[in-house]
């Protein structure tokens, strides 16, 4: 693990607290999906928890993030709530998009969260945009992007980053490189160095280990303060693996990566299991107080998951509501 940016057992605690809470999300996620209880279909974080944790636990409730069809780790790092993230992919009223969104749309602007995008990139311009925004109204509020290795292969990106690079802007690239887009491996599709395209555009880039989630929060502490002092934009590339397939469907892998390869990270390189053990060693809590805490995690979300499924769905007649934005409110 990297060296300690923290000194508090309270922040190292909420760390693994909201780490353990998106592997318990998706774990039920999951289930719901083989029990044909949910519409549609999910991606899933576990894995990459390390990251959304590392990077949110470093802003403030009024920073942006924007996410990308892999979304559930962003929201709840960003500090979603169970319930109405559950409600949202069983299509109910109570959730985040009254039902209309699902799992690929979640959005929950309270906590800063602008929402996930199904198109892949889709969220670069959004997240420009908020931190040109927060420039442009003299706050101090910094906007985190958070998109894939896939989506690096998007025109989007490179307009962004150009326009992000001559006005300074807040806005912090993160790009969670877990060496897969879909069916396909990042290194046959992308030609030379993710981070030195970011530089080309005179980008100071980073590269940090996505398992480590100390490391995570200790290089965005330091970027998020720059760039609340217009020392932005930044680009950071994090390592990272999906333990699942692209999608929760996506049973069938072995044509494109093998199990040996997943072995390997689950084992060697777990965010989570990495995490536990150093708060042990480090005296920050006893593998009881952990195990609680697990427990105490598990049943929230179960008890999150039976409310879901027990509630209501929206009206018919809110078919066409909230669809588009009502422009003289929105300007008032
Ligand atoms: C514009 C666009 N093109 C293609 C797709 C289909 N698609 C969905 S996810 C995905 C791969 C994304 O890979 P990456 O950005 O690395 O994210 P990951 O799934 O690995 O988290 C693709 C090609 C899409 N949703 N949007
Ligand atoms: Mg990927």
């Amino acid at each position: 693990m990297a060296k300690a940016p923290k000194q508090n057992a309270e922040d190292y605690l909420r760390m693994y607290r909201q780490m353990v809470r998106i592997r318990t999300f998706e774990d039920n996620a999951n289930q719901l999906y083989l029990s044909a209880k949910m519409p549609g279909l999910t991606h899933m974080y576990s894995g990459e928890e390390a990251v959304a944790v590392g990077i949110c636990e470093a802003l403030r409730v009024t920073d942006k993030v924007t996410s990308t069809h892999r979304g559930h780790g962003h929201c709840v790092a960003k500090g979603a709530d169970f319930k109405a993230m559950f409600c949202e992919l069983l299509g109910k009223e109570e959730g985040y998009c009254r039902g209309k969104g699902g799992s690929m749309h979640i959005a929950d602007q309270s906590n800063g969260n602008l929402g996930a995008n199904a198109i892949v990139g889709g969220s670069m311009g959004i997240a420009t945009g908020a931190a040109f925004s927060a420039k442009l109204l003299g706050k101090d509020d910094v906007t985190v992007c958070f998109f894939g290795d896939g989506a690096t292969a998007q025109g989007l990106w490179y307009e962004v980053m150009n326009m992000a690079a001559l006005w300074k802007l807040p806005v912090i690239y993160a790009c969670e490189n877990n060496g897969y887009s879909e069916y396909t491996r990042t290194e046959e599709i992308a030609a030379g160095s993710i981070t030195a395209r970011a530089e080309a555009f005179g980008i100071e880039a980073h590269q940090v280990d996505g398992q480590d989630v100390l490391a995570v929060n200790a290089l965005t502490d330091g970027l998020v303060a720059r760039a609340r002092k217009g020392e932005g934009p930044f680009f950071i590339e994090l390592k990272t693996y999906r333990y699942h397939g692209h999608h929760v469907g996506d049973i069938n892998r072995e044509y494109y990566r093998s199990k040996d390869e997943e072995k390997d990270w689950k084992e060697n390189r777990d965010p989570i299991v990495r995490f536990r053990g150093w708060l042990v060693s480090e005296g920050v809590a006893s593998e009881d107080e952990i195990e609680a805490m697990n427990a105490e995690i598990k049943e929230d979300a179960s008890a999150a998951v039976q409310y879901a499924l027990a509630a209501k769905y929206p009206d018919v007649s809110e078919v066409d509501m909230h669809v588009f934005t009502d422009v003289e409110h929105a300007l008032a």
